[in-house]
Order: C-alpha cells, then sequence, then structure tokens
C-alpha cells in the first residue's frame, strides 16, 4: 500500500485475508526524493502511513511496515516488495491499488516481469467517476469543460438534486462567492492538532535526513491519524463551512486558512473519503446549518474539479505533461523558494507555503500562477515546484491545475482563456496592495505594480494567440488602442524586470 492510500476499504485490501496476507507498507527514498518535498509533505506523510499501519494492525492484519531508517531498507517500492517476497517464501502474489502517478504506474507495470510472483494491480475504486466513464464522457467532445462533467456527477450521486434539477434552481452559485473581506471581519479559529509522540520521531527523522529540502517542519498544523482527520473535517463542516462561500476568493495578510477546509492533504492520501465529506455537507444543508451557496461552492471543488482533474490527467499523460503552447522558458525566480521579494501578494503566499505546506486556492492560482504565467516561467520547472511545495500534491492532481487552469501551457484544454490579471484583481480580492511597496495603480515607472505591465506584457506578447478568443477580444482591443509609447514603455519595463530577476543560487 502506498503512501497515499490510507484507506482500510482500498481496492487492494479489497478480499484481504487477515491470516494469510501480509500488507506491505515502505518509506523510500526513491518516493521521498524524486523531487525535493516540502519537508512538512514528507512528515506528514510518514507520520500517517505510520499510524495507518498501527490501525490495520489493531483491526487483525499482519503489516510489514519497513521505516525509511531501517538499515535494511532497500530504497525503493519495487526492491522492498522483492525482500518482503523473500522473507516470506509462502506468499504466492502481489496485490496493489494502481499509483496515482503515471510515472509510478510505469514502474508498477514492470513489476510482474520482474517479481518472483504475479502481480495484480486494481483500479483506485476511491473517485466517485470511474476512468473508463470519464473516458466516455471525454469522448468526441470539442471541449472538456468542467461545469458540465460536474453536472452530470451531481446527476449520478444525487448530491444537492431535487429530482433532476439542482436544488435552489441553479447548478453554480459562484458568483455569490466573489466577496471581499470586510475589513471588521475577523477569520476563524482553525482545528491545527498538535504532533503525538509518533509524529515527533517522524518530525526529527525528516529533520535529520531531510535538512535542506524546502519549508518548514514547525508549526505543525496537520492531525496524521484517520481519528484526527474526522476531527478536523467535523469541525470544518460545523464552524467554517457556512462562510466557505462568501470568502473563497478573498485573500487576507497573514491569514493562510480564510474559510477553506484544509482537507484536501486528508482526501488525498486517503484518510478522508470525498463523496462521504460532500454527503455531510449536504447534510448541513439540509439541517438549515450552511448556504446553499457555501456547500454547493464546497461540493464542486470535490465532486466537479477534483474528479475532473484526474480524469484529464490520465486521459491526457504522458503527453500532457510536455506540452508548452505558450513557448514559456524562463527559469523559476530565486524567491520561489525564499519568499524574499517586494512583492507583497507574492510574499505572503510564498511564506505561508514554507511554513505550512499550504495555500489556498487562489492564492495558488492567482498570485503564483497567475505570476509565473505572466512572466513566462518554464512549465516544467513550476510544474515541479507546485509538486513539491504542498502536502497535498500528487502529480494526478498538481499537474492539471498548474499545467493546465494556471500555466494555460495545454493551449486551454481546460480553462477556455488563460487565468490572467493585472495588479486590480488582486487589489480588489486581498488587501495585499495597503501595505505593498509596488503602486498598484500605475503600469509603467519604478513604483509601478509588476502585475500590471507582466499583464499588458503578456497580453501583447500573445495578441495573434487571443484575439479570437471571444474572452479575450475585449482586452486584447483595448491594447490596441494604447498609445504605441505606452505599449513601448510596458514592454521596457517587463523586460527590464525579469531580465532583473535572481534565480536560485544553489
Ligand atoms: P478548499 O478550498 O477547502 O476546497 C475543498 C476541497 O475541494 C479541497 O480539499 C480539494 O479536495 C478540492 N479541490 C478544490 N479545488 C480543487 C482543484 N482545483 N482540483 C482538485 N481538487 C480541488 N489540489 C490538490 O489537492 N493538490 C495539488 O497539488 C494542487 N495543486 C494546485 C496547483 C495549482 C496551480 C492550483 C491553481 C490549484 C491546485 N490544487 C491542488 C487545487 C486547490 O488549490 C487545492 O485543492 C486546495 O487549495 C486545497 O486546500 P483546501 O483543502 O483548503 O481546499
Ligand atoms: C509522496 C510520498 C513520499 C514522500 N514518500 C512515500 C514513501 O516513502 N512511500 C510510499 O509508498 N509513498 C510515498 N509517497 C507517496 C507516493 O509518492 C505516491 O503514492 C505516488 O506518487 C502515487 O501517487
Ligand atoms: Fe502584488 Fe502589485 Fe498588489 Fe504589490 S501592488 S501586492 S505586487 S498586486
Amino acid at each position: 500500500m502506498l503512501g497515499d492510500q490510507l484507506s482500510p476499504d482500498i481496492s487492494s485490501l479489497r478480499d484481504a485475508s487477515k491470516k494469510d496476507d501480509v500488507i506491505l507498507i515502505a518509506e523510500v527514498m526513491e518516493e521521498a526524493t524524486y523531487v525535493p518535498h516540502h519537508k512538512k509533505k514528507i512528515a506528514f506523510l510518514f507520520a500517517a502511513m505510520r499510524h495507518f499501519a498501527q490501525e490495520l494492525k489493531s483491526a487483525g492484519y499482519t503489516v510489514r511496515y519497513a521505516a525509511l531508517d531501517d538499515p535494511l531498507n532497500q530504497g525503493s517500492l519495487r526492491a522492498e516488495t522483492a525482500r518482503a517476497l523473500e522473507d516470506h517464501p509462502s506468499l504466492t502474489q502481489v496485490i496493489a491499488t494502481k499509483p496515482g502517478e503515471w510515472r509510478l504506474l510505469q514502474d508498477m507495470e514492470l513489476w510482474a516481469d520482474i517479481l518472483p510472483v504475479p502481480v495484480d494491480l486494481r483500479e483506485d475504486t476511491r473517485f466517485i467517476v470511474p476512468l473508463k466513464a470519464f473516458n466516455a464522457w471525454a469522448e468526441g467532445r470539442k471541449q472538456l469543460r468542467m461545469e458540465y462533467f460536474y453536472r452530470d456527477v451531481r446527476r449520478q450521486t444525487g448530491l444537492l438534486m431535487d429530482g433532476d434539477q439542482p436544488e435552489g434552481g441553479q447548478w453554480n452559485y459562484d458568483s455569490e462567492n466573489r466577496k471581499r473581506l470586510p475589513k471588521s471581519m475577523t477569520t476563524p479559529q482553525r482545528f491545527l492538532p498538535k504532533p503525538d509522540a509518533l509524529t515527533q520521531d517522524v518530525i526529527a527523522l525528516v529533520a535529520e535526513r531531510f535538512p535542506d529540502n524546502f519549508g518548514d517542519l514547525d508549526p505543525w498544523v496537520f492531525a496524521t491519524t484517520r481519528a484526527g482527520a474526522e476531527e478536523a473535517r467535523d469541525h470544518f463542516l460545523s464552524e467554517i463551512l457556512p462562510g466557505f462561500g462568501d470568502w473563497q476568493d478573498a485573500m487576507a495578510r497573514g491569514e493562510p486558512w480564510m474559510w477553506h477546509s484544509l482537507l484536501s492533504v486528508y482526501i488525498n492520501c486517503g484518510l478522508l473519503d470525498p463523496l462521504d465529506v460532500c454527503r455531510r455537507a449536504e447534510a448541513e444543508w439540509k439541517a438549515g446549518r450552511a448556504p446553499l451557496n457555501a456547500v454547493e461552492g464546497f461540493i464542486r471543488q470535490i465532486i466537479g474539479w477534483r474528479e475532473y482533474v484526474r480524469g484529464i490527467y490520465w486521459l491526457k499523460m504522458p503527453a500532457y505533461a510536455e506540452l508548452n503552447t505558450l513557448n514559456a522558458h524562463r527559469p523559476l525566480p530565486d524567491f520561489y523558494w525564499t519568499g524574499e521579494t517586494d512583492m507583497r501578494c507574492m510574499a505572503e503566499a510564498i511564506g505561508q507555503t514554507r511554513r505550512h505546506a499550504y495555500a489556498h486556492h487562489i492564492q495558488r492560482l492567482m498570485i503564483t500562477g497567475n505570476f509565473a504565467l505572466l512572466a513566462g516561467l518554464s512549465p516544467a520547472q513550476v510544474n515541479e515546484w507546485y509538486l513539491l511545495v504542498y502536502a497535498d500534491a500528487y502529480e494526478w492532481v498538481e499537474l492539471p491545475n498548474t499545467h493546465g487552469m494556471a500555466l494555460h501551457a495545454d493551449g486551454g484544454l481546460m480553462a477556455s482563456k488563460p487565468y490572467a490579471a493585472s495588479g486590480n484583481y488582486i487589489s480588489r480580492m486581498s488587501d495585499y496592495c495597503e501595505s505593498c511597496s509596488y503602486d498598484v495603480k500605475q503600469r509603467t515607472g519604478a513604483k509601478a505594480c509588476p502585475f500590471n505591465f507582466l499583464y499588458w506584457d503578456f497580453i501583447d506578447r500573445h495578441q495573434e494567440r487571443f484575439k479570437n478568443n471571444p474572452r479575450m477580444a475585449m482586452i486584447c482591443k483595448s491594447l490596441d488602442r494604447m498609445q504605441p509609447s505606452e505599449r513601448a514603455a510596458i514592454r521596457a519595463e517587463a523586460e527590464k524586470f525579469l531580465d532583473g530577476l535572481r534565480l536560485k543560487t544553489l
């Protein structure tokens, strides 16, 4: 069982015998280093894996747990599986649920030829839409828009449905979910558990073995047991969900969580079941404890976006990762690692990413993602950054969000227009600009907000591509109306700024 398969009802355990079978869970350097993950991501996952092993043992299974510091640990999942087979000659078969990353699936598909016993690789049934059904949905469609997929999943699950109509008469309440945080509003208290003894041991191990990896181990913010994840879920549903909709897109200084659920880490590694979380959220609405715009918005993220990006990933890999439609090649600037930049919005988003291995959706999309898009940063480098810095990141979910949604590197397969925005958007949705050394109202000049000149420079560079896109035509026309001198000044400002970016010094 892999580190993100910590679910007792997973397909690999479907017919497991407590008497005869051995459940193998292994901490291995290969998985811990294929990208240099955030320290907190490794510590979270190892601690959750160790707790899950205890959970299975308590349920009566025989569990073989390979700790990273076991001197006999062979360093890869394949080699640890081979070692387990040597130590248990009575075992006749390897059974596993397919991994969430294409890279590892390629490897595991070879196991049957390499290992001395047959290998049964089973579908991951923890998702609501099987991949076959997603492929059938996608077949023959010119555009793979999430909204239509989502409506089908609503019908299929019956979530927020009144017969064959959506509850409240609308499928989507996003237009109600774009409020800016009023100054007087305070964000809710979060459920941020303290690490138990087992987790503390893992934190010490990670500190010792991965001292140079990105990110802080302190302060600890994640539960590492199923019971802890369930407590986090229940706290979110009762205390925070009612405000989820209204301020879903808002950002505020020193406020990493806002009204977001912080549940992706638990859902993605199997500690929480996505459909169960949605049914519980629906129950909050039915009981009158949370409004429809909040509950619909939350459920859409899980049964809509989460299922949709997984479908896209497996439909389009491996070619998907190689696409670079906007021909972006600039290396990642140093401040993506240090957070040291005068751009307040970037410093906030990257700073909390370092501290917590977490940033919420709008920060990922409209701050760090938007900057990467406008600055023409290399999709390969940006994808790797997102994959390693967030505790919830596995390629099946990270790549489409980064490559498709944020960078538009897939040429618009996922999003009909690039999520490009100038400083004006950031100023509208946050209080970041108020304490920034740049001026969000200026387009050029020493104090001009970089998001402004980079935005117009981006439109300028890609005008040919976007002018026929109905959702971009207006902005392309605005560029045409600009004085040539203004346009040249923007270009010069952008060039000077981009050329001045410091790269990572190793
Ligand atoms: P909430 O805002 O509370 O949302 C509720 C749940 O909906 C999340 O827990 C998650 O399970 C799901 N969800 C929301 N948006 C998405 C989405 N776009 N795709 C898939 N599931 C979604 N999510 C990841 O789980 N792993 C990633 O590696 C990841 N990388 C991203 C990279 C970029 C550039 C962008 C723009 C988004 C990325 N997301 C990723 C999606 C989203 O930002 C996170 O799921 C969310 O921020 C997690 O925090 P939360 O649990 O508080 O989410
Ligand atoms: C992310 C990760 C890390 C850091 N370490 C391990 C590990 O030691 N053992 C393991 O089984 N899984 C780990 N994982 C999760 C895997 O990388 C994940 O299962 C694959 O990427 C497929 O999603
Ligand atoms: Fe970000 Fe520009 Fe606002 Fe500064 S002024 S916080 S750089 S959007």
